[in-house]
């Protein structure tokens, strides 16, 4: 059975489906690698300009596989370079929106939090347990965490491992939008189905200055973002886009 399943449900939309229900979707090495290796092929594929990502409907992730890890050293942990499939997701220029029921845990909410919008099921569930388990996050469950929700809310998720629901996470900026359980895939892919439809060039830039703005100074972001708004002037979908609002039709971008 694949792990990790790809479909094309519309156009232009890649859709990424983890399949281990058996472990609810734990990120074993094998689930790992897939992702990492769909991450780097889709980001190339000219066909596709946004990514969802998705469980099943009970759970997204469980976070890494306990399993595999009980009684790994930390050679062995060091030897997985977990920061190159990360890295993969991490890197990747398109939008990614992760559609999430059930559990998103431990490894499973990181990945999740490496989307750029999270729809949730209000029955979702996200949480960082890892502490109930003798260890820590370690992909960027801290960092990321305290930076979406701040220090306050992160630590006590991180120090209690209690995981929070859709509506907390929605309040605490974790999640990008709530929706009944049965209608988060739905949700995900109409969302991708606009975005798709936007011009690619600022799409990408959008993307690149908002997370490469978030570690920089104000300054320095501002400066980045200028230069980015500055550049899509040479492209042909900006006279499309601004030509086809004066002339009263919808515009045609070709990401060019
Ligand atoms: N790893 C391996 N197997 C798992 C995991 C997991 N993380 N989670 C669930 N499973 C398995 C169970 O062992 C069980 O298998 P079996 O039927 O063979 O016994 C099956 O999935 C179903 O699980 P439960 O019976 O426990 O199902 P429940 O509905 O009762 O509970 C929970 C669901 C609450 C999700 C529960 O399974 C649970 O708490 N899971 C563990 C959550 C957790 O601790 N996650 C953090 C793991 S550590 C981590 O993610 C560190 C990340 C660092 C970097 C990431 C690199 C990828």
């Amino acid at each position: 059975m694949q792990e990790l399943i790809l479909e094309f449900p519309q156009p232009a939309v890649a859709l990424l489906k983890l399949n281990r229900p058996e472990a609810h979707n734990a990120l074993g090495q094998p689930l790992r690698a897939a992702l990492a290796a769909r991450f780097a092929e889709l980001a190339c594929n000219d066909e596709v300009r946004v990514i969802v990502l998705t469980g099943n409907e009970k759970v997204f992730a469980a976070g890494a596989d306990l399993r595999a890890m009980a009684d790994a050293g930390p050679v062995d942990i060091m030897l997985l370079n977990n920061q190159r499939m990360w890295q993969a997701i991490a890197g990747c220029p398109k939008p990614v929106i992760a559609a999430v029921n059930g559990y998103a845990l431990g490894g499973g909410c990181e990945l999740a939090m490496h989307a750029d919008i999270i729809v949730a099921g209000e029955g979702a569930m996200f949480g960082q347990p890892e502490i109930k388990v003798g260890i820590m996050p370690g992909a960027g469950g801290i960092q990321r965490l305290a930076r979406t929700v701040g220090k306050f809310k992160a630590f006590r998720m991180l120090l209690t491992g209690e995981p929070i629901g859709a509506r907390d996470a929605e309040a605490a900026g974790l999640v990008s939008e709530v929706v009944p359980d049965a209608e988060v895939l739905d949700r995900a892919l109409a969302l991708a189905g606009s975005i798709a439809t936007m011009p690619p060039l600022a799409v990408a830039q959008i993307k690149e200055v908002l997370l490469g703005g978030q570690d920089a100074s104000l300054d320095t972001a501002l400066l980045l973002e200028r230069k980015a708004f500055q550049l899509l002037f040479a492209s042909a979908d900006q006279k499309e886009g601004m030509h086809a609002f004066l002339d009263k039709r919808q515009p045609n971008f070709r990401g060019r």
